[in-house]
């Protein structure tokens, strides 16, 4: 049977894409979706795309490749971060291309199943959500916001009053450990941060998961490496 296969957050982390890639054993009518953020913080992001387009991986539109791509549209250099910078310089015209292809979700009709960077707020029609909510939304605070794990360390995770359907599969948000709720997963395990790239499958719900060979990048809200 065709198998429905989503990727987390890789960040630039070719050597484990590749890897997780190749573990998967894909067969051609397997689809693919990596949730976002398949650039930044890590080592090679131009080897990154070029693996997705190769091993025809669709990606989804993550916060870093909106802020790339808002700078370039708008010609707004004072948009970009640090970071943004050296990804810039390696990208050549055919990964703008991809990255300007990247839808901002995913629906899978047959196992009713989302996928996107960020998430959803639960009390409204989660498919004319924003592109800024919906590749951004990690925590929802005390009036019901949308908002950012750093800014609002006590407010729960969107996905815990997420009920689906649909289902939803995200990434953004990085945990030494997937996220397992009803009604979603969260697969960012934080490879650029030394944890793990974790491949799930949507029809068995099975984990394929690879560890980062090293810690490219270090968070303060992560132990170091993951
Ligand atoms: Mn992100």
């Amino acid at each position: 049977m065709p198998r429905t296969i989503a990727i987390g957050d890789v960040h630039g982390c070719a050597d484990e894409f590749e890897e997780l890639l190749e573990a998967l054993e894909l067969e051609p009518e397997d689809r693919v979706i990596q949730v976002g953020d398949l650039i930044n913080r890590g080592p090679d992001s131009h080897r990154c795309i070029e693996l997705a387009r190769q091993y025809r991986v669709e990606s989804i539109l993550g916060n870093h490749e909106l802020r790339l791509l808002s700078a370039r549209n708008q010609n707004k250099s004072s948009l970009l971060k640090d970071y943004d910078l050296p990804t810039i310089r390696q990208l050549l015209a055919e990964d703008w291309t991809f990255l300007q292809s990247m839808p901002k979700f995913i629906y899978d009709g047959t196992t009713e199943t989302v996928i996107v960077h960020g998430g959803f707020l639960p009390d409204r029609p989660w498919q004319t959500q924003d592109v800024e909510l919906i590749t951004s939304i990690q925590v929802i605070d005390k009036k019901g916001n949308p908002g950012k794990r750093s800014d609002a360390p006590e407010a729960a995770p969107w996905a815990d009053s997420w009920h689906g359907t649909p289902f939803v599969v995200y990434g953004h948000t990085p945990r030494p450990n997937v996220l397992e709720r009803p009604g979603s997963i969260g697969i960012d395990t934080g490879c650029v941060y030394g944890g793990h790239l974790t491949a799930y499958i949507i029809e068995d719900k099975s984990l394929v998961e690879v560890r980062a060979r090293k810690a490219y990048a270090h968070s303060k809200r992560l132990p170091d490496p993951v």
